[in-house]
């Protein structure tokens, strides 16, 4: 397991790589954030974004994310540009030595919260949550989405509308906010009427539709990462669910089955994301894992603690309701297979996904989920379960 912290750029993060130094990881997870969506990546500014992260004394790992352009999700118009510069920014990275590249294909939003700091039961601290009757109260009551009703269970949708009823403008503007968030760096963020927009742009796009799209984009793709050696690992939806009506097809084991084998190569691969997917209760993260571990090019390691009526938050790594040190044994086992089998990607990058706000994190504005000392924490942890099992694996759990 190779230990890798994201990093969002000398001009975003106000983390420096020497902070991260300091954390023991060895590897950068990063992207080119001020590039907009559809546009190459110029092989100058990869190579510079390089060079400083060597200079620092890390490799940079993976990319997160080579961002898929609206048009390709929707399947709207000529796509051949789009497809073409994707390509060359493939390219591009792997001139660089870049070899994994992560993305995700949820239509207009990435990751979902409606509490960028709601409290942890001890101490000062905060976590990233998502509330359902808060979410409720934006879809129906905030965007004007009535059919969004369905959703929900009734006494959610009344908790919503007593919610919004008692809410100062600035709560909403908090709401709409934390809901934007999930769009790291200087991507598109949008008020109500550009949401409004952008989910219009979708009417009509059923999950059939947007299946076929995704297909598309990898029968597009793929060939070009085998030819340049590249593994492509798609991130799953966060929530794993339909969100503001629109379909998403990452969600759950079946979901990853058929993008699989929507293009069978070892290039179209999976990002194991053990919070994502564990804010579903019908996905059991460890056989997951353990389902797809051959095509698993990248970890995201984090937990949440979910309730029944679909809310749910971030956990620290080893609470929560997913069995870590479970999903960590499977990635072991399938690294020790790749190494029998010669597989020169035998190590799999991780990283500490999301973390808390806590102690000198707390004032600091680090990226929601994204501060120094709550994945520090993390990082540490399962770095922990990582060497126990190791350990366990190599010289048995009893000693005599
Ligand atoms: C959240 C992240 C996601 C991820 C993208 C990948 O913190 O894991 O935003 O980067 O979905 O494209």
């Amino acid at each position: 397991m190779i230990e890798t912290w994201r990093w969002y750029g000398p001009d975003l993060d106000q983390i420096t790589l020497d902070e991260v130094a300091q954390t023991g990881a060895t590897g950068i997870v990063n992207a080119l954030h001020e590039i907009p969506y559809g546009e190459i990546w110029p092989k100058d500014a990869i190579a510079a974004r390089r060079r400083l992260i060597e200079q620092a004394g890390f490799t940079w790992s993976v990319v997160e994310s080579l961002p898929i352009h609206e048009r390709i999700k929707r399947s709207d118009g000529d796509l051949s540009q789009l497809f073409a510069n994707y390509r060359q920014s493939m390219a591009n990275l792997a001139a660089e030595g870049v070899q994994v590249i992560c993305y995700n294909f949820m239509p207009v939003l990435d990751w979902t919260r409606t509490d960028l700091a709601a409290p942890l039961a001890r101490g000062s601290g905060t976590c990233l949550r998502f509330e359902a009757f808060k979410m409720a109260a934006f879809e129906v009551h905030m965007l004007g989405r009535e059919e969004a009703a369905d959703d929900y269970l009734p006494d959610v949708l009344e908790q919503a509308r007593s919610w919004f009823e008692a809410s100062s403008q600035s709560a909403r503007d908090a709401l709409l906010h934390a809901i934007m968030s999930g769009l790291p760096g200087a991507f598109d963020r949008y008020d109500i009427a550009g949401l409004r927009h952008q989910l219009a742009l979708y009417d009509g796009i059923g999950r059939d539709q947007i299946r076929a799209n995704f297909k598309r984009f990898l029968t597009e793709i793929i060939p070009t990462a085998e030819e340049l050696g590249l593994r492509m690992c798609v991130h799953p939806d966060d929530p794993p669910r339909d969100i503001l009506g629109l379909p998403r097809v990452v969600s759950d084991a079946e979901d990853i089955a058929w993008i699989l084998g929507a293009v069978e190569s070892r290039a179209n691969g999976l990002t194991l994301c053990t919070g994502s997917l564990g804010a579903n209760p019908a996905n059991d993260v460890p056989g997951i894992t353990r389902r797809f571990a051959d095509r698993i090019h990248f970890a995201h390691l984090r937990n949440v603690r979910k309730d029944r009526d679909g809310s749910f938050e971030e956990a620290a790594h080893l609470e929560g309701d997913t069995d870590m040190a479970a999903v960590i044994a499977a990635l072991l086992e399938q690294e020790t297979r790749r190494a029998a089998s010669g597989r020169r990607d035998h190590q799999i990058p991780f990283r500490p996904d999301h973390g808390h706000e806590i102690a000198s994190d707390i004032g600091r504005g680090t990226f929601p989920g994204y501060p120094l000392v709550g994945r520090l924490r993390g990082l540490a942890e399962l770095r922990g379960v990582i060497e126990g099992l190791r350990h366990a694996q190599t010289h048995g759990l009893h000693h005599g």
